[in-house]
């Protein structure tokens, strides 16, 4: 639920704050626009150095003229491998079929937890389904009953379909939003300055039609830019009938009204438009803040489980407050944990 928050705290964030360009005049450091001015070769454009060149060699005199055009060429050439570098960080985690995959979907999936984690995972996901509240004020639960339901699975008697606020559970949770196979993607796909904004998880309880509806993150998510991405870890596998995420195809391109950043109403889509994502225990789906989804409803007699965690860009900054436990906290850094 989002929360007021005072607008002065919004406006101060330290990454809205911008140091002074540098004039390329005072540039270096300390240098007096006076003295740059004195000093041949530094402040001219490569136009009048050309000319002062020539004056000082003589019409005639191509080599140094081309020894120039060689200079621009290589300072130029550098400069562009250094942009592209700087534009493109090599990811560490996805191959680039993967991520021309996800660009042209709006989603990958990939197998990532083993057998043995997921059961771990579950262990640690147990005792929250013992009762139908949390004992803390910012961990929320819903559940679909007041008393336990002989009908339900006995792993989760009271139907908890909700817990909110994940990684403030414990330090095995907080841990979970660290994850790191799971920050290295979020790297890949938003860059490599990455900050946390939410962790929830889904119990899918047989029988229970929970309405979501179709939708895509952003527009509950609103930020200065689409460079958030959700990571949906399965921890039982999911069939056809077990309510598996449905997601839409290239749903993310286009979403937004053009030059701005509000995302078009989602319509419901036609059957043999969206996928089930069916996957094996332990598979997580990487999902565009603009991909249009939908959760669909468990047929089966078990309870099902599945971790969301929302990762964004630092450089995403949210329009409307939030108050998500851990959000905007930092946890990569040109890729680096923080
Ligand atoms: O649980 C799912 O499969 C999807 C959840 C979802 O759509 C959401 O919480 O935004």
């Amino acid at each position: 639920m989002p929360a007021s928050r005072p607008r002065d705290a919004i406006r101060a964030r330290p990454h809205q704050m911008r140091a002074p360009v540098r004039s390329m005049r005072t540039w270096p450091p300390g240098r007096e626009a006076g003295n740059a001015r004195r000093s041949p070769g530094i402040d001219c454009s490569p136009h009048e150095r050309l000319l002062r060149s020539r004056r000082r060699y003589g019409e005639k005199c191509f080599p140094p003229v081309r020894q120039i055009q060689a200079e621009t060429a290589v300072l130029f050439i550098g400069g562009l491998l250094l942009n592209t570098e700087r534009r493109a960080p090599a990811r560490r985690i996805l191959s680039d079929d993967q991520f021309s995959a996800y660009e042209r979907d709006g989603f990958i999936v990939l197998r990532m937890f083993d057998a043995d984690e997921v059961s771990d995972i579950k262990e640690e996901i147990r005792p929250l389904l013992a009762t139908p509240t949390s004992d803390h004020p910012r961990v929320i639960k819903r559940a679909a009953l007041d008393e336990p339901g002989a009908h339900l699975d006995p792993v989760n008697p009271y139907g908890v379909f909700k817990v909110f606020n994940t990684p403030l559970i414990n330090d095995f949770w907080f841990d979970m939003m660290r994850e790191p196979r799971i920050l290295g993607v979020a790297a890949d796909l938003v860059g490599p300055d990455v900050n946390f904004l939410m962790g929830w998880l889904h119990q899918r309880v047989p029988g229970l039609q929970v309405h979501e509806g179709w939708h895509c993150d952003f527009s509950e998510d609103r930020h200065t830019s689409t460079d958030l991405v959700t990571a949906i870890l399965y921890l039982d596998e999911m069939t056809p009938d077990s309510g598996p995420t449905l997601v839409v195809p290239g749903s993310h391109r286009d979403r937004l009204v053009e030059g701005t950043l509000e995302p078009r109403p989602v319509t419901v889509p036609e059957d043999g438009e969206y996928v089930p994502v069916t996957v094996p225990a332990g598979s997580v789906l990487f999902l565009h803040s603009l991909t249009v989804h939908s959760l669909s409803m468990n047929r089966t007699r078990q309870d099902r489980s599945i971790l969301l965690q929302e990762y964004k860009s630092a450089s995403a900054v949210e329009v409307e407050p939030y108050d998500y436990a851990f959000a905007d906290l930092p946890l990569l850094r040109g890729g680096e944990p923080v």
